[in-house]
């Protein structure tokens, strides 16, 4: 986590500049590629139905207008809707249509697919989308590029593709398009048990991490389960695990609405490898009855980490309310660096282990705010051994500075 200043800066550049670029894909319908949907289009479908000729493949996917992989006189029937400006009911398009099965190529179809039926709803007004309850392997990544969208994945577990990625997060909410995103009703699985380095190499033990010798001895840890960007995104009544960096990590790298708010509720977020949450810069966010646990595998391993890149970055108006947080490997259930702005409450929470909060040695001059930290209400449940580190004033809070606290150094537990 703890990474040089000068890298920061290209990682914050690369959040900032590179990855949320919008393709700007011509609108669905549009099979010739003229950027208009017009009677051409809708006579293409129609000569394709009928096999004299058949569209090219690079006019296949714009004519696949209803999402359902297939090209037929649905999208026939919804192509003409458009040119004749009659409503298109939102049961006709945007269709969720995935495919079990493991491999690399379902993977990469399935992820598309959703894309697609994003896209297509942000063309169409369409506000939810309802995935076919399954169990489905995904590729990296499903992208919110667009505003005001629900995904219901409807009980369905999503599995990532095993691959080799550093920075290979499995959702990402961070175009600055987006906003008012609601991600919830499934499971995420991350790839740790099968990831490997760019290369296809294992990765190997050093310094109590797996790393990769070929990359630097990178721990891949930016690969998270869904990365926040944005402001008004909702993660409820999700799963997920296994992931190689953050369960959740959020970083909002659009400019904070004024009364944008972030809210993960519901959740249980569990074997993570590096946090079950991060939160590096962002405002107004409710963590509340989630479960966060087991994160172990590479620095820092704790429940929920406060920890900005840069010190401009804040945490502004948190609120950590009535979740479990217990069997992380640091022994830290919540984790604070400076950076707090507004108020950080942390309350009523069941906590297997201590709240740290720590000054950064390398900005003495800005020390953690304490003042701004209210501990109320919360259930201590701090396993033997540990308790000994346990400070005053309410066998809660322990504050320190940053590197003070002796690690034990191991290669972790797969
Ligand atoms: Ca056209
Ligand atoms: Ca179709």
């Amino acid at each position: 986590m703890i990474i040089g200043d000068r890298l920061k800066k290209v990682f914050l550049f690369l959040m900032l500049f590179i990855f949320p670029v919008v393709v700007l894909a011509n609108p669905l319908g549009d099979v010739d590629g003229n950027g208009k949907v017009e009677t051409k289009d809708y006579l293409l479908v129609r000569k394709h139905i009928l096999s004299n000729p058949p569209l090219k493949d690079n006019e296949l996917e714009n004519a696949d207008v209803n999402n359902d992989g297939v090209i037929n006189v649905k999208d026939y029937i919804v192509i003409r809707k458009k040119i004749l400006n009659i409503p298109v009911d939102g049961k006709e398009i945007c269709l969720i249509s995935l495919k079990t099965g493991e491999s690399k190529e379902i993977a990469a179809n399935n992820t598309k697919n959703i894309n697609n039926a994003l896209k297509c709803a942000n063309e169409n007004g369409v506000t939810y989308l309802n995935v076919p309850k399954g169990n489905y392997f995904i590729d990296v990544a499903i992208i919110f590029y667009y505003s005001n969208i629900t995904l219901d994945l409807n009980g369905s577990t999503f599995r990532l593709y095993p691959n080799g990625y550093n920075n290979g997060c499995m959702v990402r909410v961070h175009s600055s398009e987006a906003g008012f995103v609601t991600i919830k009703n499934g499971t995420l699985i991350g790839d740790r048990d099968k990831h490997t380095c760019a290369d296809g190499s294992a990765m190997s033990c050093k310094s109590g991490a797996l790393r990769c010798p070929t990359e630097q001895y990178s721990t891949h840890e930016f690969s998270h389960g869904i990365y926040v960007g944005t402001h008004d995104v909702n993660i409820e009544n999700m799963n997920i695990s296994n992931v190689m960096g953050d369960g959740i990590y959020i970083a909002v790298i659009n400019p904070v609405k004024t009364d944008g708010k972030i809210n993960i509720v519901n959740n249980v977020i569990e074997n993570c490898r590096r946090n079950g949450i991060s939160i590096i810069h962002g405002k107004n966010i409710t963590i509340k009855n989630n479960t966060i646990r087991y994160t172990h595998g590479t620095w820092p391993q704790v429940g929920i980490d406060l920890e900005r890149n840069l010190t401009e970055q804040v945490y502004e108006n948190v609120l950590i309310e009535s979740n479990s947080i217990y069997g992380n490997e640091a022994h830290y259930s919540i984790q604070i660096f400076p950076g707090i702005k507004g108020f950080l409450r942390i309350i009523n929470n069941h906590l297997g282990d201590r709240v740290v909060a720590f000054d950064d040695s390398r900005h003495p001059e800005l020390p953690v705010e304490k003042k701004l930290i209210e501990l109320k209400g919360n259930d201590i449940n701090i396993p033997n051994g540990v308790k000994t580190f346990v400070e005053e004033p309410n066998k809660l809070f322990t504050y320190g500075i940053y590197g003070a606290v002796l690690r034990e150094e191991r290669c972790p537990k797969k």
